[in-house]
């Protein structure tokens, strides 16, 4: 299935033009605080995020996974998700591959399917915390920072084939996050699992090419329960640093522990020009991979703030690498990415509307209550209209999940695909 111009001309001719007015409103009302909405319009416009190719089925637990029905089978069928996505929105416009669920066939070809819909290729994922069918050597004890040189090589191998990969495909970056790590104390010593995957993450930076990033994510616990090697950013930037210059932190929202403060993180590495990617996705409880913005609107919305203060003032760090990270266990996956996008988007136009110069004067004063109204202010503005007219102007459905359900997308993928194809992925 692949929705047209026309289609979509056809379904915002039918939307409700109501946010015309509450969009003057909110021009207006923001042209008082020195904050130009128009040039807002243009920044969430062009604001890309990428989806990963593992995102695009029903996810699952250890306990069970039930599929959603007409779930992409290829490669091929997954771009053409994000295709839908993309047409939808306008701001899917990348996919992260996850190697190995999704080694090419044919580059060419796929590159052609990619480029028809306007999708490039953003930071490619490695896997080396599960064995595949056939591998030679077992991660069952660590990968990069296995006791097993045998083990170390072999994942520090995989990395390298996964750059080759992506080379073909345009990719720029790769991002490593690893499982590696401990069941029960006195299992590692924690200084040479530390060293030997410092000592991996170089080779595999020492075979990146000139123009490539490399992003080091790091997670608290899970799958290991009692200690992880690149447990916190701390020790993920200390890699990074470790590496060179082109190896950079990556933040994924749900590898916390619950309350840590992200938009510190944020702002810290951004200082440090040490942000190279950012994953989003939910959680109530741990890594819950849900959708963006259902559980934490407001910590998102500091995030984007420290985000946005960084984007205009910290030229030593390089833009980002923007994700969605989450698993869709209940939804449609596709509908759950149209929420995750809007939400993503609601986030980063609330920040726009932060006038940073004020809120620097009210800091400089130490005004904690108008320090308070002004990200207050911005955050409790309902900014749909923003979003609507940006997506409006790249072309896209002013009601991305209204235009889905009124296309009948999924009915049709699973008239084309079945109810029973089932994605790669987790
Ligand atoms: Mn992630």
């Amino acid at each position: 299935m692949k929705i047209t111009q026309q289609h979509i001309a056809d379904l915002n001719k039918k939307e409700d033009t109501l946010f015309t007015s509450e969009l003057d409103l909110i021009t207006n009302r923001f042209a008082k605080k020195g904050v130009d909405v128009n040039s807002i319009i243009d920044k969430v416009a062009a604001f890309q995020v990428a989806i990963p190719s593992w995102a695009l089925g029903a996810g699952g637990t250890r306990f069970g996974r039930f599929s959603y029905g007409g779930e992409p089978a290829t490669l091929e069928q997954k771009l053409d998700d994000i295709g839908i996505l993309h047409a939808l929105t306008k701001s899917a416009g990348a996919v992260s591959l996850h190697i190995p669920w999704d080694i090419p066939q044919d580059y060419k070809a796929i590159k052609e399917v990619a480029s028809g819909h306007g999708i490039i290729f953003d930071a490619m994922n490695s896997n080396t915390f599960q064995d595949q069918q056939g591998a030679k050597e077992s991660y069952k004890h660590g990968s990069l920072s296995s006791t097993v040189a045998a083990s170390r090589d072999y994942a520090i191998q995989h990395n390298l084939d996964v750059i080759k990969i992506g080379e073909q495909l345009g990719s720029k970056s790769l991002t490593v996050w690893l499982a590696d790590g401990s069941n029960f104390p006195g299992q590692r010593n924690f200084q040479t699992v530390l060293k030997h995957a410092e000592d991996s993450l170089k080779s595999i930076y020492a075979g990146l090419p000139a123009d490539w990033s490399l992003f080091i994510e790091y997670k608290p616990y899970e799958p290991a329960f009692y200690s992880t090697v690149i447990q916190d950013w701390g020790t993920s930037l200390m890699l990074a640093n470790a590496c060179g210059d082109r190896a950079y932190t990556l933040v994924d929202l749900g590898h916390h522990l619950p309350n840590t403060n992200i938009e510190q993180i944020v702002a810290t590495l951004m200082y440090k020009g040490k942000l190279g990617g950012f994953h989003f996705n939910d959680s109530k409880y741990g890594d819950d991979d849900i959708t963006v913005g259902s559980i934490k609107p407001y910590p998102l919305f500091l995030i984007f703030n420290e985000l946005v203060y960084g984007m205009e003032n910290n030229p030593q760090n390089p833009d980002l690498a923007w994700m969605i990270d989450a698993s869709h266990n209940t939804k449609d996956p596709l509908e759950d990415l149209i929420q995750s996008l809007e939400a993503i988007l609601i986030a980063y136009t609330q920040a726009l509307l932060v006038n940073q110069d004020e809120l620097r004067a009210a800091q400089q004063d130490n005004d904690v209550v108008k320090c308070q109204e002004i990200l207050q202010d911005a955050y409790r503005t309902d900014v749909r209209p923003i979003l609507k007219a940006a997506r409006q102007k790249a072309g896209g459905a002013i009601d991305p999940l209204a235009a889905y359900r009124s296309l009948a997308v999924r009915s049709t993928l699973i008239t084309e695909r079945g109810s029973n194809s089932k994605a790669t992925g987790l």
